[in-house]
């Protein structure tokens, strides 16, 4: 899968992208992320890539030049299954669209910044408009990584049996059961018993019995979608 990202800080990008499973994942070329600096496209030698709003009112926005330039130059190398831009207004992420989109080949990811950007690029040229939750962040880079992260662990290969993705919060509709490790016991707090007791059905059954309790007390909304 290759993800190319549109932005106005890739510094902000890089250190997320380029550590443990998403290191991994591109190392052994199963996910390609190529950050483009949108000011490459700026509309004048300050490297200006937003102005004014029209009808007035606080903050910028970015233009629509350097966005419609941008993309349709990545668009000659090859066509995107979706062209993305991460917004506070957009469909909330969650675990069904990133298994969605990690099916997809290629993926256009525009990140806002100010006021966000011209509604013409998002008329013409954005496919899907995605949010990570219900706050706001300065600009749409750290939801990109939070949306490469969740997309790119999921592609064959990515995870090995120890971090598979299989039995994540969330994946089979459900949030993860507790887990432990040595020692048995610290400070007088044991590891429940059946967890030593060699029995993996048992263990099975336990964990699906946590899973089902903790999903109850935590996200009951969870159980009935
Ligand atoms: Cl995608 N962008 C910004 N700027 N803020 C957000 C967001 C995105 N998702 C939640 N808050």
């Amino acid at each position: 899968m290759k993800i190319d990202i549109i932005t106005v800080l890739p510094e902000l990008l890089e250190s997320p992208l380029n550590h443990s499973i998403m290191k991994r994942a591109q190392d052994k070329g199963l996910l390609e992320v190529q950050l483009h600096n949108l000011r490459d496209w700026a509309v004048n030698e300050y490297g200006q890539v937003d102005d004014y709003q029209y009808g007035g009112g606080a903050g910028m926005v970015m233009m629509c030049e350097p966005l419609a330039k941008c993309i349709e130059q990545l668009q000659q190398q090859h066509k995107f299954d979706e062209i993305i831009y991460v917004t506070p207004d957009g469909e909330q992420l969650n675990q069904s669209i990133s298994n969605q989109l990690s099916l997809k080949e290629n993926i256009l990811i525009i990140c806002g910044h100010y006021k966000g950007i011209d509604q013409r690029i998002r008329d013409h040229f954005v496919t899907r408009e995605i949010s990570i939750g219900d706050y706001v962040l300065s600009g749409g880079e750290l939801a990109a990584a939070v949306l490469v992260d969740s997309v790119g662990r999921l592609l064959p290969g990515v995870l090995n049996d120890e971090t598979s993705a299989l039995f994540d919060s969330f994946q089979d509709g459900l949030l993860a059961p507790p887990v432990y490790t040595r020692p048995a016991e610290f400070r007088g707090w044991k590891v429940p018993d059946v967890l030593l007791s060699g029995n993996p059905k048992l263990v099975e059954e336990w964990r699906y019995e946590r899973s089902l309790e903790i999903t109850l007390q935590k996200r009951p909304d969870l159980l009935s979608e």
